[in-house]
């Protein structure tokens, strides 16, 4: 299965993904080529949408203490809805469909997620840190929201900015 990862201003990156209903090998097979294509792109998380498929699909691999990612430490997670929410936090997100764009964003600092894995069991996670914000930013994905989408108006207005200047220069590079 060969995928890409899909970029910002994409309209592809706006549409809600749909509640996987089928636990079958085109998931496993979905969900196996999403790790690798994660990993070799520096990502610590990566929705079914971001590679053009429209499911509740994500994945996730927080780095460790000694800034590796072991597979061990993967988390796939289908059909995923927060339960729990508290508290606020604030962190400088990156998006592997917004490259080299960094901003800081509000969100909830611990979140209890119910989920299912691979085969369709269901799943519960209680995340702080790292991995309760990358949560919530790759669920934001499943809606068709990105990071961007929760700056301040003028924080948006000047992430734009920057970005049409940053697209002028790869093209005059080619
Ligand atoms: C989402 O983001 C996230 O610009 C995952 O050049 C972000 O994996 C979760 C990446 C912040 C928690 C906190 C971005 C790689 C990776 C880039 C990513 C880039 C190369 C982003
Ligand atoms: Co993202």
């Amino acid at each position: 299965m060969h995928l890409s990862i899909v970029e910002y201003p994409d309209k592809k990156l706006r549409e809600k993904s749909l509640k996987v209903e089928q636990f079958d090998e085109s998931l496993h097979k979905l969900l196996d080529a999403m790790y690798p294509l994660m990993v070799n792109t520096n990502g610590i998380g990566l929705a079914a949408i971001q590679v053009a498929v429209a499911k509740q699909v994500l994945i996730l691999n927080i780095p460790d203490e000694y800034g590796e990612q072991p597979k061990e430490n993967l988390i796939e997670m289908i059909n995923p809805i927060i339960v729990h929410k508290e508290g606020e936090t604030v962190y400088q997100e990156g998006c592997l469909s917004v490259p080299s764009f960094y901003e800081d964003i509000i969100r909830y600092e611990y979140v209890t997620v119910n989920y299912q894995d691979r085969y369709g069991n269901t799943q519960s996670i209680e995340a702080g840190e790292l991995l309760s914000i990358a949560i919530q930013h790759e669920m934001d994905h499943l809606k068709g929201l990105l990071f961007i989408d929760r700056l301040s108006y003028s924080r948006r207005k000047k992430f734009e900015k920057e970005f049409k200047k940053v697209q002028k220069e790869k093209k005059n590079a080619l």
